[in-house]
Parts: C-alpha cells; structure tokens; sequence
C-alpha cells in the first residue's frame, strides 16, 4: 500500500505526527492508499514556506504567472481521462461525470489564466481639477482553501487559479475522503512551473488542523467549500480574516401546471441523482402544481426504477456510491424520518446489501413543506415531492428553508419565470433546467445559511483580491475633497 506525502515547499514531505489513515474506494470499500494525518506542525511549515514565496510571487507580473496557469490547463486535458478514473475510484461518480469534474478544472485554469491580462481596476474622474482616480488589485498574502470531496478536481482549481494569478500563496487542505486526487491535482501545478512554497497540500482532518488553517495569525483569508456547521465554526474562530464560504443547499424545482413535463422529468432525475444525489446544487425538493402531479410522479417513478447503480466505470452505470458510510446511514436515517413524520415512499429507501455505498434513489411525496425531510440537506439520493396550488404558493415554499443556493422553474409562461427570478432567495435561478450545471465564468455561491461571498468568473478574482484605491494630485497645491 504506497504511503502519500504533503507538498510543502515544493518538496514530498512526512507530517512529523507520524500518522496516516486511508482513503477508500466507495464502490468496493478497499483502501486506495495512505495519507498523512498532518498536524499543526505542518501547517506551521506550510505557513512559513508560503511566507517566504509570497514576495517574488505577487511581484511576478500577472501575464507571467498566467503562462503557467495556461500550462495548467494544458496538462488537465492532457490527463483528462485518467484523472477522471482516479475521481471514479476515489469518489464514486461515474465516469462522464469525472470527466466534466476535470472539464471544469480546465475551463477555470483557462479563465483564469485569461484574467492575468486584465485583473481590471478602474479609472473615475475626481471632484477636483487636476487630480486622478483609479483602483488597482493587490494580492492578499497566504490563504487557506478548504475544499470537499464531492467535486474533488473541479473545487480546488475553483479556488487554486483564482488565488494564484491574484499572486497569493496557498495552503489547501483537500477533504480527507479525496487526497489522492488532490494529489494528482498538485503534481500538474507543480510540472507545470509553479514555484516552491506557493502552494503547499496538507492533508488529514479538520479535527486536527482545522482549527490553525482558520486562525493562523499569518494567513490572510479562507476560503471553505462544505457544511453549515463548519461554516459557522470558520466564521466564529476567523477572527477579521477575508471569508468565503459555499455551505450547500436544500434546492428546489418548481414544475408549474403549464410546463413541458419531458423536459422537467429529464432535469429533475438529473438534479436530484446526478452524482448520487452529492451536489450542493442538488435538486432535493420538487415543488409541483396539484393538477400535473400525480401524472409527473407516475413518470418520475417509472424514470427512477430503471436507473442503475453501480461501479462509476461500468457504462451501464447511472448511480454511483455514495462516498462514504456516514453518507449512506445519513439517507437512511432521512428515508426513516420521512415515514415517521408521514410522508409516502413512491420509490428506493434501502441501502444495498452488496460490497460498496450504495442506496436507492428514493422519492416521497405528500410531504410538507415544514418535514425535516424537506427543510435539512441530505446529501443523498433522496427526493421530496411537495405539491402547490399557484406560484406564489410554490415560490413561498422555495424560500422557506434555512439555505439559498440553487433554485429552478419549469414553466412556458414569462411572468412566472421572472416572478421566479425575482422572488426566489438563491444565488442562483435556472429556468426550464435543472439545479445544476453552473459555468465556471458566471459567479456561484448563495444567500442566507449558504454562506457568504460568490466563487468564480469575475466575483472569483474579488474573492482572492483587495482593491486599493489610488488618488493622484498634480494640482501642485493642497486641494480639499468635499470643499474641506
Ligand atoms: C457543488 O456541488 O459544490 O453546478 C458544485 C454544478 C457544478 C458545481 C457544483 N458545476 O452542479
């Protein structure tokens, strides 16, 4: 079994706590190798090490550092096929699937990369005569990134490119569920050019460094990707650090009586069991006139019934594991829950008895909108029917949940769906699509107990940026703003 380093300092190094544990195949629960459960000594050394880059980084001209974000780039689609295998046998989604995860990483290398030509400021006129105003961007220092399994190429280069062509130093800290695809991830940064101490990979737990990635008095923001609760722990223990944090959600699609149903069928078994059911994007509620819904459930349900589950590398393959056995005791428990608080299983709500963590795409419906079932994200296959009577009814019910990330309409008629875009509390609205899908030059992120701050396209160079204000007087006298 071969044992796994951190990168500090653009060497393979031992965590001095001398521990490993081991990251799991989900489909066959069988160890893919060992990681090094890091201490806060790695940390400390990861900190001084991105110290110590910091200055000739952020003094590298952007179109420089974005050369090597280009080589990136070129090195993902070189690997394209077989970083994709390794997320299908250390994550479980299947294979098309892996393959967008890794498209994802590309497209944002490549984007940002673009950036390192422009990274704009703006220009304003002064109230003054002969006086000039503009913005510039600046480089934050080291920063923490904190990223989830569940897209474990795509979300750390959503963090990695945007960080780097700011000219930041980087300690990332991948899910300890995924570290040898970060792994992998760091060894294309590291051929491709980037310079030692500029990103450094710690693996092992929050339990033991979570605490000095977030409050270490030298690193300048974090940026987190997962649950609620940690997100609140983050903000509590940050101190005045720059925090961006993606908590996931509880999302809805809306299927109005007048929508093409095929069309809406086909978004929300895409939705609510595309990667298992594992997206923060994840559709997990259906909100559905009373007049299609039992016609839109019989077709949901014959739908669901002929999905397969199985290894991610098998073509045959809709439904891969979930990543973990927490993951699948968690939608059991909600499946349990849903019958207690009445709600009616139409499908699924079994795990398999087979090798692997597996569980059935499983639908209830008459569920309320108050049910936990309906209210608390599952991060599963597990879907919740609710039924409305009229749109306002529908978008109430949308709203009324702790989270605000993702959120669809399915409708043919113009004033529901800009009532939709208007009215729905979510960073993000689709119309006639599902919940998923984000492009990676439009911002993502959400509202309320989604967190705070939106990852890339434009608001993603924000995230890993400060703007400082520039005021230049060539009026060779004192001039007084606001007349004094
Ligand atoms: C996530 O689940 O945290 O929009 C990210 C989507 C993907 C990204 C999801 N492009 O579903």
């Amino acid at each position: 079994m071969k044992t796994y380093k951190n990168f500090i300092g653009g060497k393979w190094v031992s965590s001095p706590s001398k521990k490993t544990f081991h990251s799991l195949d989900p489909a066959i629960e069988k160890s893919i190798g060992k990681f090094q459960d890091s201490s806060e000594l790695d940390i400390e050394l990861a900190v001084k090490e991105a110290e110590k880059a910091f200055l000739s980084w952020s003094e590298t001209p952007a179109p420089k550092r974005a050369e090597i974000l280009f080589k990136i780039r070129d090195l993902l689609k070189e690997n394209k096929e077989s970083l994709a295998r390794l997320e299908v046998k250390e994550m479980g989604k299947v294979y098309k699937e892996a393959l967008g995860d890794v498209q994802e990483a590309i497209d944002i290398f490549e984007y940002m990369a673009g950036e390192g030509r422009r990274l704009f400021g703006f220009t304003t006129p002064s109230e003054l005569k002969n006086k000039f105003c503009a913005t510039i961007r600046r480089s934050l220092g080291i920063v923490s990134l904190i990223t989830p399994w569940n897209f474990p190429i795509a979300i750390p280069s959503w963090k990695l490119a945007p960080a780097l062509i700011c000219g930041n130093t980087i300690i990332f800290k991948p899910s300890s569920d995924t570290p040898l695809c970060a792994i992998e991830l760091i060894k294309i940064l590291n051929q491709a050019g980037i310079p030692k101490g500029v990103v450094n990979l710690v693996t092992g737990f929050g339990s033991s460094i979570g605490t000095s990635l977030i409050n270490h008095q030298k690193i300048r923001a974090i940026s987190f990707t997962g649950s609620v609760e940690t997100g609140k722990f983050i903000t509590k223990n940050a101190g005045l650090k720059k925090i961006s944090l993606e908590l996931g959600g509880k999302n809805a699609i809306i299927v109005m009586e007048d929508a093409n149903l095929e069309l809406a069928l086909e978004g929300v078994l895409w939705g609510a069991f595309g990667t298992t059911g594992q997206r923060c994007t994840a559709t997990s509620r259906v909100i559905i006139h009373a007049k299609v819904a039992t016609k839109f459930e019989n077709m949901l349900v014959n739908a669901t019934k002929k999905l397969k589950l199985g290894s991610g590398l098998l073509k045959t393959t809709d439904i891969g594991p979930l990543i973990n056995k927490k993951a699948v005791e968690k939608s059991d428990y909600y499946t349990n829950l849903g019958l207690k608080e009445g709600a009616k299983l139409l499908t699924g709500g079994k795990p398999l008895s087979s090798k692997g963590f597996f569980y059935q795409p499983t639908i209830f419906t008459n569920v309320k909108p108050e049910m936990r079932i309906a209210q608390e994200e599952i991060f599963g296959p597990v879907l919740s029917i609710i039924k409305i009577k009229n749109i306002d009814e529908a978008i109430e019910i949308c709203n009324n949940i702790k989270q605000g990330l993702s959120s669809s309409i399915y409708t043919e008629n113009m004033r529901y769906a800009f009532k939709a875009i208007n009215k729905i509390e979510a960073g993000i609205t689709y119309i006639n699509s599902s919940t998923i899908g984000a492009e990676i030059h439009l911002p993502f992120g959400g509202v309320k107990e989604t967190g705070s701050g939106r990852e890339a396209g434009i608001e993603g160079i924000n995230e890993f940026s400060e703007t400082k204000t520039i005021y230049i007087d060539y009026s060779g006298k004192l001039q007084k703003a606001q007349g004094g």
